[in-house]
């Protein structure tokens, strides 16, 4: 069997994605999920010019070849353009590795570890009593997880907090908007907001945070110390991770568990966050970090340090994403926690998917393959629309994290 043509879709249908369908000869096709958040167009044009002429012809079931083919062959290593691609690239080849066998993908993978898959919801309000209501929302839909995040008096806008409660989309304008912040109102508003949603929903939920990268390390320490009587399940993105040493400083002052990784694109680059045991979830995601085929190393390596993983998806991870991810986790030893930020119906349609949420989990395709495809004709009604993620500014006007 052979590679005979690889397609790059770019549609809209809710947000913008980019998927890769690969077809072989035979007539198997597998599809990967390719998108970038506001740099769409930047890996689909790496998968047009770059990657889909050196594909025609390969054997479609030497997936790791493929891998390092695309990984060493460049020379060009790492980065969020360069292991998008990548990924899309290996979604689809197991995709099409599960057609070819006739099983769904974690068969492939060692099979099930775990009845189903643990997944977080987003509650988000600009006050905390609308907040307790929206984690109510997510308690009755049967989650066991959640995480929380509330507007801060005195700020206009914060991050995790949006016009749609369940369909929160950062990217709302074709040139970035700006935002603001002030990390002195913030650790102010937050341990408060914590306090109530413990009070009101008791010990068994899980809880968790997103700092979104916008503290300094004794800061975080800080908010990680003042969080610790409502037990949280993990903070998440305190500082920014490109000087990971920075987290010793966090983990000599807090046992409140820390979660990182969203940005990170391969191994290397949490690394030392792992060995140095300074986290203790890895949110590294299928997209974003080379596919199912490097995302099982990361999580493999992270398993010998205690660290589980907590791989990222939000709605900017297309259902591609969601559905190879799911077989992962399924399989895994060191399985934590699967985000899900439920698509728009709109997207739903144009990815048709077979995986499904029940009482707190979510359970990966029982069919053959990855369990998702991409509807070409819908996805023809949807063209690209230019979108970038929010541009944050301190009070003073100073840039800072997003
Ligand atoms: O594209 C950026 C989003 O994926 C990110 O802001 C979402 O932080 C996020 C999360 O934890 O879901
Ligand atoms: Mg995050």
């Amino acid at each position: 069997m052979r590679i005979a043509e690889a397609r790059v879709i770019v549609t809209c249908p809710g947000r913008n994605f980019v998927t890769l369908k690969i077809i072989t000869d035979e007539g198997a096709t597998g599809v990967g999920d390719a998108t970038l958040n506001g740099r769409e167009l930047a890996v689909a044009s790496y998968l047009r010019e770059h990657v889909v002429p050196a594909l025609l012809g390969r054997d479609p079931a030497m997936i790791e070849d493929t891998w390092q083919y695309l990984y060493q062959g460049a020379y060009w290593r790492r980065g969020p353009v360069t292991m998008s691609a990548i990924a899309a690239v290996d979604m689809a080849l197991w995709d099409i590795k599960g057609k070819v066998a006739g099983l769904p993908v974690y068969q492939l993978l060692g099979g099930r570890s775990r009845a189903g898959v643990t997944v977080y919801g987003h509650a988000n309000a600009e006050t905390v009593d609308e907040v307790l209501v929206e984690v109510g929302r997510y308690v009755d839909m049967g989650y066991r997880a959640v995480r929380v995040q509330t507007g801060v008096p005195g700020l206009t806008t914060t991050y995790g907090v949006g016009g749609d409660r369940m369909f929160y989309e950062p990217a709302d304008a074709a040139i970035a908007t700006e935002v603001e912040w002030s990390t002195e109102r913030y650790l102010a508003a937050v341990p408060p907001v914590f306090a109530r949603v413990r009070d009101e929903f008791g010990p068994h939920l899980r809880l968790l945070h997103d700092v979104h990268h916008r503290l300094t390390p004794i800061e975080a320490a800080r908010l990680g110390r003042s969080l610790e009587p409502y037990a949280l399940t993990w903070l998440e993105d305190p500082v920014r991770a490109e000087l990971q040493e920075g987290f010793r400083l966090i983990r000599q002052h807090t046992t409140t568990p820390l979660a990182v990784g969203e940005v990170f694109n391969t191994i290397w680059d949490c690394q030392r966050l792992i060995s140095e045991q300074l986290i203790d979830y890895i949110r590294t995601s299928v997209v974003h970090a080379g596919g199912l085929t490097h995302l099982r190393r990361i999580f493999d390596f992270a398993s010998l340090y205690h660290v589980r993983s907590g791989s990222h998806g939000a709605t900017d991870l297309s259902p591609v994403s969601l559905a190879a991810a799911l077989h992962l986790d399924i399989s895994i030893p060191n399985f934590g926690l699967q985000e899900y930020m439920r698509h728009t119906r709109a997207t739903d349609t144009a990815f048709p998917h077979t995986y499904r949420f029940e009482a707190g989990y979510l359970h990966p395709a029982e069919e053959p393959g990855l369990g998702v495809d991409l509807d070409e004709q819908v996805a023809a009604q949807y063209p690209y629309q230019p979108a970038a993620l929010p541009v944050n500014r301190l009070e003073d006007r100073t840039i800072h994290s997003w």
